[in-house]
């Protein structure tokens, strides 16, 4: 079989079964309301992320499709932007979409604010729909889970705080247009920091607090 052929079934076949298993969890929202992507559903190079499944030391149960990246590389404190990974997706209508992760961090022993962060950007045609400015959310922002060192670790939380500068919190809301596609990168900073899955919703659908729970994958 030719190859492009070939990754086009494959494509169809993943692009089946994914939208099969999202419906179970997702299947009383609008799928126009909302973008989720599995982190582990990447064609980059993984460099400094590695998978992590059921059954493998250090699991942190719960994890959607039991599988999820955690980034090794790095100081669990804090390191450049490193083993970027690209997804790609297409905007299912106009609107303000704001971006979260499904992340744990695992200590190990250090401090309760690090393990905590990784970094995004996004490119393609949007404005931006929070206090940052558009060239900024083009750019690697740091992004940390909500609650800092108040979080547990070894359990999911959400990560959807954006820290361009020290202390200054806020949001990765975006301005999408239906039907265009944009990438979205994600970045390690703090080693042990590990993404499960990425979601971004319509704020004019859902509040932040409803949105945070509906999208939570329950076990
Ligand atoms: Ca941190
Ligand atoms: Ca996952």
């Amino acid at each position: 079989m030719n190859y492009i052929l070939r990754i086009i079934l494959l494509s169809l076949f993943f692009a089946y079964f994914g939208c099969k298993t999202h419906q179970s969890h997702l299947n009383k929202i609008a799928t126009k309301d909302f973008v989720f992507i599995e982190v582990e559903n990447t064609q980059s190079n993984l460099n400094k992320w590695q998978i992590v499944k059921k059954g493998n030391l250090n699991y942190v149960k719960g994890a959607s499709k039991e599988t999820y990246l955690e980034f090794m590389g790095n100081k669990a404190i804090t390191g450049k932007p490193n083993s970027p990974l690209e997804y790609k997706f297409t905007s299912p209508k106009t609107g303000n979409f704001k971006l979260m992760l499904m992340t744990s961090k695992r200590l190990e022993g250090v401090k309760s604010d690090w393990c905590n962060d990784a970094f995004v950007r996004l490119s393609g045609d949007y404005e931006s729909a929070s206090k940052l400015n558009t060239e900024d959310l083009q750019k690697d922002i740091k992004i940390l889970q909500d609650g800092n060192d108040e979080v547990p670790e070894l359990e999911w939380h959400w990560a959807s705080t954006a820290e361009k500068d020290r202390h200054v919190y806020n949001e990765f809301i975006y301005k999408l247009k239906e039907g265009e596609t944009y990438t979205l990168t994600l970045s390690g900073r703090s080693k042990r920091f590990s993404v499960d899955y990425i979601v971004l919703y319509d704020t004019d659908a859902f509040e932040t607090k409803e949105a945070k729970k509906q999208f939570k994958i329950k076990k």
